[in-house]
């Protein structure tokens, strides 16, 4: 993409993009809930649909003007309830945590009681962070994986709704590299009355692309942001039975949301086209065989891996119980050199959020770049290299060019 009337109209902006662009190209993106979207998806964004007001939905806006804007978010729900066999699909949240507030508002009164995934565990914010809407509204029950395998121990989560009868069951994460157990999650509610809500985040792309199984046809409502392994634009949408349909609109609009952004509806639409084809199952495909090779490889090199592997686009590494690093000094050090991952939380780590014990990578974004198996076998080496290093500037200089000739080998949609 070329951006000549920025260029003339506003350089400070023109050279924050074009620092970034460089930055994006010359680097190696493992933080596990990015990735690259296409340029039809870009073109959408940056489309006159952005100049429209649009409360309401399809058919019954609070503003004219709408008929054509009708026609963009009808396709883009259209497509995902194709996508993922949803009975009712509402495209107009703007981002996870706004679309998960307009669930618990739609499902719940203040107080009820919610089962959620520990953050500390591989959680969410949005699912009971105490400092979070959903922490304070609500009373929060945390589940944890086993000890002893970091794995969610289903028999546990049955023990404690059983105990609890919680109002929702909510079964999702964003830093958990297992397949979730989402028909013994549903059954588990059943048991006890609960509402299921999924937050397919992280995997949707794989549910899409027909690698993970799909929640949507067991789960009451499920939500999902539209730019991680989904390749969308920066949104998120919410799925549900269609005798939720009303409560959930209502709840995004007018309770949470205004106006939608029909840009981003728009490149919703053109992001699920993209999904829709079987090249999107292809990389789906790859994105988790690349994340099993990341995993092994950085296993044969003394690495913990969490759980001891990963189904699925991401892993936890262990880093300070196996290499004595903290998750802060490797995320500074492997910025150093150009390769993006994020500080997490392991599951019980002895150490603070904000100096972890661990790491988190993931291969949405390399996979996009048209990086296979044996490429992330040197992206282990250069992260190895790097982190041995990381009191060695010269070296670390070093391990930055590499970097650098690596990632340009491999194209980023959208940059020259
Ligand atoms: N920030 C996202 C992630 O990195 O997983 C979750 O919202």
């Amino acid at each position: 993409m070329n951006y000549p009337n920025i260029q003339a109209e506003d350089l400070a902006v023109y050279e924050i993009i074009k620092r970034e662009e460089q930055r994006q190209k010359e680097g190696i993106e493992l933080i596990a809930s990015e990735n690259y979207v296409s340029r039809a998806v870009l073109e959408a964004m940056g489309s006159v649909l952005t100049n429209k007001y649009s409360e309401g939905y399809p058919g019954k806006r609070y503003y004219g003007g709408n008929e054509i804007i009708d026609q963009a978010e009808s396709l883009a729900v259209e497509r995902a309830k194709q996508l993922f066999e949803a009975e009712h699909v509402n495209v107009q949240p703007l981002s996870g945590s706004p679309a998960n507030l307009a669930v618990y508002m739609a499902l719940l009164n203040p107080g009820d009681k919610v089962l959620g995934f520990s953050l500390d565990q591989g959680g969410h914010l949005s699912h009971g962070h105490p400092l979070n809407f959903s922490g304070k509204l609500y009373t929060i029950i945390p589940y944890f994986a086993k000890k002893e395998t970091e794995i969610i121990d289903m028999d546990e989560v049955e023990e404690i709704a059983l105990r609890e009868k919680p109002k929702m069951i909510l079964a999702g994460f964003s830093a958990y590299s297992r397949n979730m157990d989402w028909k013994r999650f549903k059954e588990i509610a059943d048991k006890v009355g609960a509402f299921t809500f999924a937050d397919i985040a992280h995997a949707a792309g794989l549910i899409a692309g027909k690698q993970l199984e799909n929640p949507v046809p067991y789960f009451d409502v499920v939500s999902t942001t539209t730019h991680k392994t989904l390749r969308g634009p920066r949104g998120a949408m919410i799925m549900c039975k269609e005798k939720f349909a009303s409560v959930i609109d209502k709840s995004v609009f007018p309770g949470v949301q205004g106006g939608p952004h029909d840009h981003i509806n728009a490149a919703k639409a053109v992001a699920y086209g993209e999904a829709l084809k079987p090249s999107f199952q292809e990389y789906s495909k790859q994105v988790i065989k690349n994340a099993q090779k990341l995993a092994s490889a950085l296993q044969e090199k003394g690495y913990r891996i969490i759980s001891g592997g990963t189904d699925n686009h991401l892993m936890l590494v262990d880093l300070f119980g196996s290499k004595q690093i903290t998750g802060k000094e490797a995320e500074k050090c492997l910025e150093q050199v150009g390769i993006s991952i994020n500080k997490n939380m392991i599951p019980f780590d002895p150490r603070k959020p904000l100096d972890p014990s661990g790491i988190r990578l993931g291969t949405p974004a390399l996979t996009t770049r048209g990086c296979k198996e044996a490429d992330m076998q040197t992206v282990a080496d250069l992260m190895d290299e790097a982190l041995m290093n990381r009191a060695d500037e010269t070296k670390l200089a070093s391990v930055k060019d590499k970097v650098k000739a690596f990632a340009l080998k491999f194209p980023v949609p959208g940059i020259e």
